[in-house]
């Protein structure tokens, strides 16, 4: 039996007292209480480390704490003091481990010695790392590179990932699926067939200057924090804040700086001034609705020599297909687009009002939009919006896709990507004197299904939980037994390491936050965040364990045991000296890189340039592109009993690692095995707060997924829509389950079947529920 979670309304503001002793709490928990204060006043600021949690943009002018509570949280997860041993796995078979919890594996502490496995013990052995380099490297040279996945985790910096792409490419492979793939790949491929650019417009000084803020589908409260800043200076001064999503989140209606103490005592701001709670994958139906009413407002001041309401000379010199797209929106009926959103017109009309009264508009978007099987179109209607006011390449408006991992954004600048058109082939052939392979590489997805045909035989994980994280859980865990080499880079235990292929190595390096000395020194290393700004970072602490190595220092090993020498990359200069990197950084992309390690550490990071943001705009006809979207908007489900299910985060979680079993700003705490429902259907379905239920996912394709024992939690969630938890829900979400264009699992809609599970005590008892009814 799963424990039982705790439900009560939480109705204090995001951030206030709660983040402070949320903070106290883990730098406890940690064992790192006096170290890790010190510690996070370094972070996020010019000369410090960049914080390890999300990718959010760092001010030029921090505050004195320039963190939020999660951000502390995963600086003390990191600089904890507890450690992994080689004794830790002569104690356990990694049979035993697989019974344990994400947390309970993490929980444990940094890895700290290279480890191979033993299948015959079911143990991992220490092994040197010298032993271990040759051996993996033997192992990479009797496989075909077309089958070895080179994986990223969107944390490693853009020294190491640089690296990894390049021995990588020179191994033979282009097999780079990357975090991103599960993530705002939607956006990557959205972005640049309409405006040109795979990344957002808006730069950090926008929010200062922006009249609207538009928000989609991000939980911002707890996924990028930091940001409630801006967006509360933009509330203070009057700024509109439009906000469509399912579920109430709190930091999107209140939020009280915790380093404020008049915020403190005055109880906080109020943050979106229209709140929409849009049906589940209804946000392109909302947005035609609202472009309707533009439109129809426009022609209604054209016909009565009014002035115009769309910008007429931003459309005319800058966009083509807008014809096309005011038709489609002419023609859409406010019936259909209000059961295909959820929204009332009058709500549209709300929202497109305020947008029309605007002069500078950002939309921000999250997973809510990029993990849809339609959010590719989405996304480009989000960009339709902008472009009928002309918000895209102005001061105070924007596209702003809210990336997740701190480098994410950065590793696919850098290269690591698995399509070739996003990777200057021809540069790495000149700079390296070596024939890059030209052929398309395996995406995150195309990779799983690799692994079940079986044509997948190698996987080196740079960071990250991959099996975790995936979909399909109930078939890809047992075909990743059938690789013939898994290694994992890595700096805590996961399930990942503790799903064995016939040879398996588990690599400890160093975090971002301690010191990474080399021949030369200590060494800085360098991210992008989501506004597409570079910052250096430099580690603080200590390293947890001697015999730990930095990712560079792995990746180089890797290479030199796989490669044959090659007179034009010296990898031990490299790793000797970070800024050869960032030289060789700059070589290959000498625009975006310029200057490189002058600039670095610039307060609040430089920006590279952006063809976009100057309204340059590199699509194949040279315009900003509107577009109509194929699919039909669909109408929520009607009478079938299938729910959409979104999987999402708890605010007491970074991805796959869980800090606590609590969800505080959704009230839920001590468990992760619960469904949020809505109080209406629970009724329908004859259930009562605190029952428990089975997930079955509708799939017709013969593969069974299901779920036991989720709490039912009554929630303010639209009609037929359930809310749970990533990565509990995984295994419900078929692999073919993605967004169309993109491939990414759309894990913010699985259609599922609830089914209330039997008694306990009656199934232990082996005899046969009776139905009283
Ligand atoms: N503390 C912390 N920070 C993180 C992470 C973390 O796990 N913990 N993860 C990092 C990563 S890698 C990422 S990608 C980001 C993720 O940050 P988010 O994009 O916020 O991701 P989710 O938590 O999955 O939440 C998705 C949000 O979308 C809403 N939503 C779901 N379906 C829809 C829909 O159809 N329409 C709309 N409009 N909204 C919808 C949900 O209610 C929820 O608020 O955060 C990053 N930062
Ligand atoms: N159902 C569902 N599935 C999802 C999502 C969802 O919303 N719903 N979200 C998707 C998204 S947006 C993402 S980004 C992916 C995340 O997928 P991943 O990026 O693969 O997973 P993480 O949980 O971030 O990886 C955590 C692990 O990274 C390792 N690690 C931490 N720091 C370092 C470091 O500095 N170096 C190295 N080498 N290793 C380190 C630790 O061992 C830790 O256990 O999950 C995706 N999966
Ligand atoms: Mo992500």
């Amino acid at each position: 039996m799963r424990q039982k979670a705790k439900i009560e309304k939480y109705d204090a503001p995001a951030g206030g007292w709660g983040s402070l002793s949320a903070v106290a709490h883990i730098l406890t928990q940690e064992e790192v209480a006096l170290l890790g204060s010190e510690i996070l006043l370094k972070q996020n600021k010019a000369g410090g480390f960049m914080c390890v949690s999300c990718s959010w943009a760092k001010p030029a002018e921090p505050r004195m704490f320039e963190f939020c509570e999660n951000g502390a949280k995963a600086t003390a997860w990191e600089i904890t003091g507890k450690t992994v041993t080689a004794d830790f796995f002569a104690q356990h078979t990694l049979t035993e481990l697989r019974a344990w919890s994400d947390h309970q594996l993490e929980e444990k502490g940094r890895l700290t010695t290279p480890m191979r496995y033993d299948p015959g013990s079911d143990k991992y052995l220490p092994v040197d790392w010298s032993e271990a380099f040759r051996e993996i490297g033997a192992e990479l040279n009797a496989l075909d590179p077309r089958s070895v996945i080179m994986y990223t985790s969107g944390r490693a910096s853009l020294e190491a990932s640089y690296m990894y792409q390049l021995f990588g490419r020179m191994y033979g492979t282009n097999n780079f699926p990357d975090s991103s793939n599960m993530c705002h790949e939607t956006t990557s491929v959205a972005l640049p067939e309409v405006i040109g650019v795979p990344v957002g417009t808006v730069l950090l000084t926008d929010f200062d200057e922006t009249d609207c803020i538009f928000f989609f589908g991000h939980n911002t409260t707890t996924n990028a924090p930091r940001m409630l800043h801006p967006l509360q200076e933009a509330a203070q001064r009057g700024v509109p804040i439009v906000t469509f999503n399912p579920l109430r989140e709190r930091g999107l209606e209140r939020f009280v700086n915790p380093q404020s103490p008049v915020q403190m005592i005055a109880g906080g701001t109020r943050i979106s001034s229209q709140y929409h709670q849009v049906r589940i994958g209804g946000d392109a139906a909302a947005i035609a609705g609202i472009c309707k009413w533009i439109v129809e407002s426009d022609d209604l001041a054209r016909t009565n020599g009014g002035p115009r309401v769309v910008d007429v000379a931003f459309i005319e010199q800058h966009t083509a297909g807008f014809d096309e797209f005011a038709a489609f929106c002419r023609a859409q009926d406010w019936g259909q687009i209000e059961r295909a959103s959820g929204l009332s017109r009058t709500a549209m009309l709300d929202a497109a009002n305020t947008y029309m009264a605007a002069n500078a508009v950002i939309a921000n978007y999250g997973m809510g939009i990029t993990q849809h099987k339609h959010g590719v179109e989405t996304a480009k209607m989000i960009v339709n919006l902008l472009l009928l006011r002309g918000n895209i390449g102005k001061p105070g408006a924007g596209i702003s896709p809210i990336r997740g991992h701190s480098n994410v954004q950065g590793q696919r600048t850098v290269g690591i990507s698995e399509k070739t058109k996003l990777v200057p082939l021809d540069k790495l052939a000149e700079l390296y004197g070596f024939e890059p392979p030209r052929w398309d590489g395996l995406s995150t997805v195309d990779a799983c299904e690799g692994i079940l045909k079986g044509d997948v035989r190698g996987f080196v994980s740079l960071g990250g939980n991959f099996v975790r994280a995936i979909p399909e859980r109930s078939l890809m865990e047992p075909a990743w037994s059938g690789l013939r080499l898994s290694v994992q880079i890595a700096t805590k235990l996961n399930r990942s390491h503790i799903v064995p292929g016939e040879v398996t190595y588990l690599l400890p390096c160093l975090g971002r936050i301690e010191i990474d000395q080399q021949a030369s020194g200590p060494q800085a290393v360098s991210m992008e965040d989501s506004t597409t700004c570079i910052h250096g970072s430099r580690g603080q602490r200590q390293p947890v364990a001697d015999n730990l190595l930095s990712e560079p220092a792995i990746v180089a090993a890797l290479a030199k045991a796989t490669l044959g020498p090659n007179p034009a990359v010296d990898w031990d200069a490299w790793v000797a000296d970070y800024a050869q990197v960032r030289d060789a950084i700059e070589r290959t992309y000498p625009d975006q890189f310029k200057d490189f390690n002058e600039r670095m550490f610039e307060p609040g990071g430089f920006p590279r340039p952006l063809p976009a943001r100057e309204r340059k705009w590199k699509t194949p006809n040279g315009k900003a592109n509107f577009t109509v979207p194929k699919a039909a908007f669909a109408p929520p489900r009607d009478g079938d009993g299938i729910y959409e299910l979104m999987t999402m985060r708890a605010d007491g979680q970074f991805n796959t690692t869980i800090y606590t079993e609590d969800d505080r700003f959704r009230g839920i705490q001590g468990s992760r095995y619960v469904v949020l429902m809505n109080p209406a259907d629970m009724e329908d379905d004859g259930l009562k707060s605190g029952d428990t239920v089975t997930l079955v996912t509708e799939a017709g394709d013969g593969v069974e997924r299901s779920l036991s024992e989720l709490q039912v939690v009554p929630y303010d969630i639209p009609r037929k829509s359930l809310a749970g938890y990533y990565p509990e829900c995984n295994g419900l979400i078929p692999l073919w389950h993605y967004a169309e264009g993109s491939k990414v699992p759309a894990a913010k809609s699985v259609p599922v079947r609830l089914f209330q599970d039997m008694i306990p005590e009656i199934i232990e008892g082996g005899e046969i529920p009776i139905s009283t009814g």
